[in-house]
C-alpha cells in the first residue's frame, strides 16, 4: 500500500516536472523572438533570382550584369543551389564575340565572368515570362527537376535582379514578350500567401525601371530600380575590343560598393542606397522602402547577400541567453558582437519553431524536451512496475 502511494506520487511529480520546463523553455524562447523581431532578420536562409532577359550581341551588358551579380552572390556565401541563374542569350559563344567563352564586365578584361563555375539555371529560350512567374510561385508539374526550383519558405530571404530592356510599366523577355508591373506584384503576392518569403530585395536595372516596383503591395519588400519613368538606364563605358558597352552604370556602382565588403560586413543598405547619385547613374535610382518595416539604416547588407551558416546550438548556448536577457541592446551601434548574437539566436528560434525536417540541426528545445521525454517515461514505467509489484 505505501509502495503504491510512493509510486504514484514520483509520477506526479515527474511530470509536474515536465510540464515546468517545458513552459520556462518556451518562455526563454518568446523573449528571444522578441529580441530578434525588434532588430535583426529572422531568416535562416538566402537565395538569389539573377535575371536577364534580352536577347543579341549588342546587349551583351546584360549579360555581364548579371552575371557579375552571380559572381559577387557567390563570392558573399550564397551556393549555388539557392540560385537561380537566368541568362537569355549566349554571348560567350557569340560568333561575334572576339574572346570565345568569355564574358567581361570591365575593359581591362580582369575578370572573366563566364569562367567554369557558372551554374545556368535557364537559359535561351528557357527564359520566358512563364516561366520566371512559376519559378517565384513554384507552379510546376511535379516533374521539373528541383535545382530548376525556388524552393524557399517563410525563412528565407531572397534578393531578386532583373536586367534587360524595360518601358513604362513592363520588362522585355526576349524581345518576344513582356512582364507588367501588375504582374510582378501579383506573383510576390502569391509568394506571400504561400509562405515563399521572408524578406525581399527587388533591384532592376532597365529604362524606366522604377515603374516596375511601382505596384507592389505584399510586406516586407525592399525594392530599387535604376530610373524613374521617362528615363533611360545608361551603360558605364564600352570595351573598344570586344566592341559594345560591356556593363550598366547602376549595377556598376552596385558592384563597386559590393566589391568593399566581405562575408562579416556590417555595412547596411543604407550605404549601398548612397551610391545611387544622379552624379554616378546619369538617372534618377529610386528605392521604396514602405513596405518594408525595419529601416533599411539598420538592415546588413549580408542579410541578403551573404548566407546563414549552419548553426551548431550546444556551443552558442551562453550567447544565446546573453542575448535574451539584454533585450535593451543598442540596436544603433551593431557591432559584430550584439548583432551575432542576436543573429545567431534569430537562426535558433526559427529553426526551433519552424524547421523541424531539419534533422541536423539541434535545437534549444529539442534537447531538453526530448531528455525531459524519456525521464517522464522511464519515470512513469518504473511507477507501473512498483505499482504491480505491491498488488
Ligand atoms: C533610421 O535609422 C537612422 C539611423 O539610426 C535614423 O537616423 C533614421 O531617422 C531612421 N529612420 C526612420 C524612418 O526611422
Ligand atoms: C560585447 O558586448 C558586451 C556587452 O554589451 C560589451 O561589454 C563588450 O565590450 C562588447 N565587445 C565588443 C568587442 O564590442
Ligand atoms: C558600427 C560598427 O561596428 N562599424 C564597424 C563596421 O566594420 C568596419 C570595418 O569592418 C569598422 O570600421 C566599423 O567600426
Amino acid at each position: 500500500m505505501n509502495l503504491r502511494l510512493w509510486s504514484l506520487l514520483l509520477s506526479v511529480l515527474c511530470v509536474t516536472q515536465f510540464i515546468t520546463r517545458t513552459t520556462a523553455d518556451e518562455e526563454v524562447l518568446e523573449n528571444a523572438e522578441r529580441v530578434v523581431k525588434s532588430t535583426n532578420s529572422r531568416h535562416t536562409n538566402n537565395w538569389a533570382v539573377l535575371v536577364s532577359t534580352s536577347k543579341f550581341w549588342f546587349n551583351y551588358r546584360h549579360m555581364a550584369n548579371v552575371l557579375s551579380l552571380y559572381r559577387t552572390v557567390k563570392r558573399l556565401g550564397i551556393p549555388d543551389s539557392q540560385i537561380i541563374l537566368m541568362l537569355s542569350d549566349d554571348i560567350a559563344c557569340n560568333p561575334r564575340n572576339a574572346f570565345p567563352g568569355t564574358v567581361f564586365n570591365n575593359m581591362d578584361q580582369a575578370i572573366d565572368l563566364y569562367g567554369d563555375q557558372i551554374e545556368v539555371d535557364y537559359r535561351g529560350y528557357e527564359v520566358t515570362v512563364e516561366n520566371f512567374i512559376r519559378l517565384l510561385t513554384d507552379r510546376w508539374d511535379e516533374n521539373h527537376p528541383r535545382s530548376k526550383r525556388l524552393l524557399t519558405d517563410e525563412n528565407s530571404n531572397i534578393f531578386i535582379y532583373m536586367t534587360g530592356h524595360g518601358g513604362n510599366e513592363f520588362l522585355k523577355f526576349q524581345d518576344a514578350e513582356e512582364i507588367g508591373a501588375h504582374d510582378l506584384a501579383d506573383a510576390f503576392a502569391q509568394m506571400h500567401e504561400k509562405k515563399r518569403y521572408n524578406e525581399i530585395f527587388f533591384m532592376i536595372d532597365t529604362c524606366q525601371a522604377n515603374s516596375m516596383y511601382q505596384h507592389f503591395y505584399s510586406p516586407n519588400i525592399v525594392a530599387v530600380g535604376s530610373s524613374e519613368v521617362d528615363e533611360s538606364s545608361f551603360s558605364h563605358h564600352s570595351d573598344m575590343n570586344i566592341g559594345v558597352a560591356v556593363i550598366d552604370r547602376f549595377t556598376y556602382y552596385t558592384l563597386e560598393y559590393l566589391e568593399k565588403i566581405d562575408k562579416n560586413s556590417n555595412a547596411t543598405l543604407d550605404k549601398l542606397f548612397a551610391e545611387y547619385t544622379y552624379e554616378n547613374v546619369h538617372s534618377h535610382p529610386g528605392i521604396r522602402t514602405d513596405l518594408f518595416p525595419r529601416n533599411v539604416s539598420n538592415v546588413l547588407l549580408t542579410d541578403f547577400f551573404g548566407n546563414v551558416q549552419n548553426v551548431v546550438v550546444d556551443q552558442n548556448n551562453n550567447d544565446i541567453l546573453y542575448a535574451a536577457n539584454h533585450e535593451q541592446n543598442d540596436i544603433r551601434n551593431p557591432a559584430k558582437n550584439i548583432s551575432a548574437n542576436q543573429d545567431e539566436f534569430g537562426r535558433v528560434v526559427a529553426k526551433t519553431h519552424v524547421s523541424y525536417k531539419d534533422d541536423n540541426v539541434k535545437t534549444l528545445v529539442q534537447v531538453p524536451l526530448s531528455r525531459a521525454h524519456i525521464l517522464t517515461i522511464i519515470t512513469v514505467l518504473t511507477g507501473c512496475g512498483l505499482w504491480l509489484v505491491a498488488k
